[in-house]
C-alpha cells in the first residue's frame, strides 16, 4: 500500500532535477546503556516505505518519479544478536523499491542523479545530509513537510481500515477494563487487563502512555504513574489506546469505581456527555473544528451553571473565559499514524492565544477522510481553581463553597474516534458512555 502513498506525494512535486531525502529511525537505547527500547519506525518513513526496521534511508527521484531504498549492510555479528541477516532479494521482495541500494552507495547514486536540490523534513535531517554526504547545494526543509502532511492528513480507504482495525480491538481493551474495575484495585490492575487485551490481539505498541488516573489523578492531564489504589467513590479516567500497522486508536471514558455515580459525579458526567455527542453530531464536511470547541465549551458551562457550581450569564462567562478553569485543553485533534497527528494547523493558521482555546491542537475546517476526536472534559484542579477564587474578575462566576468541596473531585473526560465522511461522520468508538450502560454493566460484573 506504501506505493500509493508514494504516488500520492510525487503526484505533489513537478518533475525536477532534485530529490527527496529521509532517514529512518535507529534503535533507542536507555541512556547510556544497551537497553533497547522497542523500535517505532518515524512515521513518514512508515508512511512512504513500510519499512519495520532500523537504519534504513531513502531518495525520491523526483525526476523520473522513481524510489531508491538504501538498506543498512548487515554483519554475521548482527545475525547473532538481532537474527537473520535478509538478503537483497528479501528485501526486494518485502519493499518492492525501484531500485534497492546499501547505504554505502548513497553517495554514489545521489552523484548520478545530480540533484539540483534536497528536500528534506525538518533541519535535523537537512544538517546530517550536509554533513554526512557534503552536500553543498540548497535544502529545503519546508515543502516536503507540507506536503507530507497533506498526503498523511486525508486517509486513503486502507488507511482507514487500519485506523477500524485500532479502534475494534480498543473496543475490546476498554470493555474489558469496565468489567474489571472495583475499589481496591490498583490503577495498574486495570492498565494490564487494557494492555492485555491489546497484545493479544496482536497490538504491541502502544500508541502513547496510557492515563488510568482515579480520584484526583482523574484531573491531572498527562497522569502517568498509574499506581494509586483506587477508592470507593473515585471516578477512574482511562485514556488509551494502542497502534495497529502504525495507525493509532485514542479512547476516554470515565467510570465510577464502585459502579453508580454520585448525585454530582452524575451531574457533571451528562454535561460532558451531552457536549460531547452534540460535537459528534455536528461534524460534517466544511466545519470548523474551532467552532465545534467553543460549542461544547458552552454546554458544558451551561451544564455547571445547572449544577450552581458556577453562576452568571452565559454569555458573560464565555466571554470572561470562565470556560477555561474547568476545560483546559483542546476538544480534539487529528488522528493517524501519530496519536497527536500532523496538520492541525495548515500553513498560515495560528494558534487562538486565548485561554481554553490555545492548546486546541487543529484548526481548520474538516473534510473527508480526516480523523479526528473528540474529548471534551470537564476537571476540578485546584492550581487554576483556587487562584480563581482569589480572582475579583473571576470569583463572581464561581460558587466557592461548591468549588472547594470538588477540589478531590477529579475529571471527566469522553473520547471518541471520528472519520469525517463525504455527508456526517462514522464513530469508530464502541465502548459504553451513556450513564444507565455503564451502571447496568457494572452491576452485572
Ligand atoms: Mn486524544
Amino acid at each position: 500500500m506504501n506505493h500509493l502513498h508514494r504516488q500520492k506525494l510525487f503526484s505533489l512535486f513537478d518533475q525536477e532535477q532534485a530529490v527527496v531525502y529521509l532517514r529512518g529511525a535507529e534503535i533507542m537505547h536507555r541512556y547510556e546503556t544497551d537497553y533497547e527500547f522497542p523500535f517505532r519506525q518515524e512515521s513518514n518513513f512508515w508512511y512512504l516505505t513500510g519499512v519495520d526496521e532500523p537504519d534504513y534511508q531513502l531518495l525520491l527521484d523526483l525526476n523520473q518519479q522513481e524510489y531508491h531504498l538504501f538498506a543498512p549492510d548487515r554483519d554475521s555479528q548482527f545475525a547473532v544478536w538481532h537474527g537473520r541477516v535478509k538478503t537483497k532479494e528479501q528485501i526486494q521482495d518485502e519493499y518492492e523499491p525501484d531500485h534497492l541500494h546499501y547505504d554505502s552507495a548513497l553517495p554514489k547514486v545521489l552523484d548520478e542523479l545530480g540533484p539540483g536540490k534536497i528536500y528534506c523534513v525538518n533541519d535535523q535531517q537537512g544538517d546530517y545530509f550536509k554533513d554526512t554526504f557534503d552536500y553543498q547545494g540548497p535544502v529545503d526543509v519546508d515543502v516536503l513537510t507540507e506536503r507530507l502532511t497533506h498526503c498523511r492528513v486525508f486517509k486513503t480507504d486502507w488507511e482507514l481500515d487500519q485506523m477500524r482495525e485500532a479502534a475494534r480491538v480498543n473496543n475490546v481493551a476498554h470493555r474489558r477494563v469496565l468489567k474489571a474495575l472495583e475499589p481496591g484495585k490498583y490503577e495498574y490492575e486495570l492498565k494490564a487487563v487494557f494492555d492485555y487485551h491489546q497484545i493479544k490481539n496482536g497490538l504491541l505498541q502502544p500508541a502513547y502512555t496510557g492515563i488510568f488516573g482515579s480520584g484526583p489523578n482523574s484531573a491531572i492531564m498527562h497522569y502517568v504513574n498509574n499506581d494509586r489504589k483506587i477508592e470507593d467513590g473515585d471516578l477512574l479516567l482511562i485514556d488509551a489506546g494502542y497502534e495497529y500497522r502504525g495507525y493509532a486508536s485514542d479512547f476516554t471514558r470515565t467510570y465510577p469505581a464502585n459502579g453508580s455515580f454520585t448525585k454530582i459525579q452524575a451531574a457533571v458526567y451528562e454535561t460532558v456527555l451531552e457536549a460531547q455527542k452534540k460535537a459528534i453530531d455536528m461534524i460534517e464536511p466544511d466545519v470548523k473544528m474551532e467552532k465545534i470547541h467553543m460549542q461544547a465549551a458552552r454546554t458544558m458551562m451551561q451544564g455547571l451553571k445547572e449544577a450552581d457550581i458556577i453562576r452568571g450569564s452565559i454569555e458573560d462567562i464565555m466571554e470572561n473565559d470562565v470556560f477555561a478553569l474547568f476545560f483546559p485543553h483542546g476538544l480534539g485533534h487529528f488522528l493517524g499514524l501519530d496519536t497527536h497527528d500532523v496538520g492541525g494547523y495548515p500553513k498560515g493558521v495560528e494558534k487562538i492565544e486565548r485561554p481554553g482555546i490555545e492548546y486546541l491542537r487543529a484548526r481548520r475546517n474538516l473534510q473527508p477522510d480526516m480523523v479526528v476526536t473528540i474529548e471534551p472534559g470537564i476537571y476540578f484542579i485546584p492550581a487554576l481553581l483556587k487562584p480563581a477564587l482569589d480572582n475579583p474578575d473571576l470569583n463572581s462566576f464561581l460558587n466557592r463553597e461548591k468549588v472547594e468541596s470538588l477540589f478531590d473531585f477529579g475529571g471527566i473526560r469522553i473520547e471518541d474516534n471520528i472519520i469525517i465522511t463525504d455527508d456526517g461522520y462514522e464513530n469508530l468508538t464502541d465502548v459504553p458512555k451513556e450513564r444507565d450502560a455503564i451502571e447496568q454493566i457494572m452491576a452485572a460484573s
